[in-house]
């Protein structure tokens, strides 16, 4: 190699100015364009000048793509800066190209560190002096200033992480599993958080004993759709009178990152009551004989991707035909304050199959997602209450057998007892 990098410093002129003026888009065409290269994004951050103009870089681990734009003269002044031989940075050019409508542009390559002007040397890194853990409980060290982001348009969650130690795009998603400091190891699809060490039992014990209690020991039959970090089959097999789990997930990359990098989440996979599929769920409950289930999770992720297909009616009325008569449906449904439309419309859409009165919403915190409070909706094909139906002593009793992290009778009574903001949102 002559050279340690190749920067490419480019004139995009006669450029769609509006493009120009939008920072969500230049900010994505921006992160496309390392992605499509076969760059690996670390961070990016990009600021709107008041009245008009972006500046804004894109770290990648291959060095950085800058950019700062003068919507008032359609111009764009783009520098892609790339090591290594894996990333091409003349495709993120084109890519641009495309992105900002550009009619006229120019572009100069420059070689970055010319190696027969230096000489290597023997150099020892010291070791940071913040690398000591920042969270109670946590042993992990900090070693590096990157950040993962879980974020819509106007919101965000963000926890800084040392190590990408899963990181595979499947045929349905981008699967991967960071190691963080405050959070432990972390599983995310397509830029979401699923779940974390630190917190993934709130989510976990929540998915499952709530309606398991409320099934008290009528609940034989049980099917998992998605779910393939293991988390909700370890909770679920934790009830002896459960017979048989049959978990259909679509995604193997998912099971294979949880028994690599989670494994106190992937522990049930070798149980023998577990029917593993690894199939579309949505395919599989529409199949599904009538009358089948005692309990029915949906533990899918985020409405975008393979996951879109659980937030439809035509999914529930198929979940609806395999319930049992006493049977229940827990599903994850999103944060009010998040997500306020998708936790809506899926508690409308669950409440409108099944009826008024055979539907109710719980609320617990998840830290780790974008604003801590997340929701499931849960159903039966008969009315139900979900507070006056527990037994609390049988509730208490079983949490404190088996440990549980969470979820108590305290827990349970309260997660259905819903803030007045949340009560108006869903009319109830
Ligand atoms: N944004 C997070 C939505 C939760 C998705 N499910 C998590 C899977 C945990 N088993």
């Amino acid at each position: 190699m002559k050279a340690l990098g190749r920067h490419i410093l480019v004139e995009f002129t006669d450029c769609n100015p509006d493009i120009l003026n939008d920072v969500d888009r230049v900010e994505k065409s921006m992160v496309e364009a390392a992605n499509t290269a076969g760059a690996t994004v670390i961070n990016s951050t990009f600021h709107h000048f008041s009245p008009w103009g972006i500046s804004g870089v894109v770290v990648i681990q291959e060095s950085h793509l800058a950019i700062h734009t003068w919507p008032e003269y359609r111009y764009a002044a783009v520098d892609l800066f790339t090591c290594g031989e894996t990333v091409d940075p003349w495709v993120s050019f084109e890519h641009l190209k495309k992105a900002f409508q550009s009619n006229k542009y120019s572009a100069l390559e420059m070689n970055r560190g010319s190696m027969h002007l230096m000489k290597r040397d023997d150099f020892k890194p010291k070791k940071r002096n913040d690398a000591e853990p920042i969270a109670p409980g946590t042993a992990h060290r900090i070693e590096r200033n990157v950040w993962f982001t879980d974020k819509d348009d106007l919101q965000a969650l963000s926890l800084r992480y040392n190590e990408v130690l899963f990181n595979e795009s499947s045929p349905f998603q981008q699967v991967r599993v960071f190691d963080t400091p405050s959070f432990g190891k972390m599983l995310t699809i397509n830029n979401m958080v699923m779940c974390t060490e630190r917190d993934e039992a709130h989510y976990h014990e929540m998915i499952v004993h709530p309606a398991m209690q409320l099934l008290s020991s009528h609940a034989e039959n049980v099917l998992v759709i998605g779910g393939g970090d293991g988390g909700t089959i370890r909770e679920v097999l934790k009830y002896p009178n459960v017979k048989n789990v049959t978990m259909v997930e679509i995604d193997e990359a998912v099971i294979r990152a949880s028994k690599e990098h989670l494994p106190k989440l992937a522990s049930a996979f070798n149980n023998p009551k577990l029917n593993l599929i690894i199939g579309d769920g949505i395919d599989f409950i529409k199949k599904a004989e009538a009358h089948t289930y005692d309990l029915i999770i949906v533990d899918g992720s985020d409405p975008v991707g393979p996951a879109e297909g659980l937030f439809t009616a035509a999914f529930y009325k198929d979940c609806h035909k395999s319930l049992k008569a006493h049977g229940l449906l827990v599903s994850q449904g999103e944060s009010p304050l998040f997500h306020q439309k998708t936790f809506v419309d899926l508690h409308r859409c669950i409440r409108t199959l099944f009826g008024d009165k055979n539907a109710a919403t719980m609320l617990f915190y998840a830290p780790s997602y974008p604003t801590g409070m997340w929701s499931f909706q849960i159903a039966s094909k008969k009315p139900f209450n979900p507070i006056l139906d527990l037994n609390p002593e049988k509730a208490a009793q079983f949490s404190k057998e088996k440990q549980l992290h969470y979820y108590n009778e305290g827990v349970h009574i309260g997660s259905f007892s819903l803030p007045n903001f949340v009560k108006q949102m869903l009319e109830v």
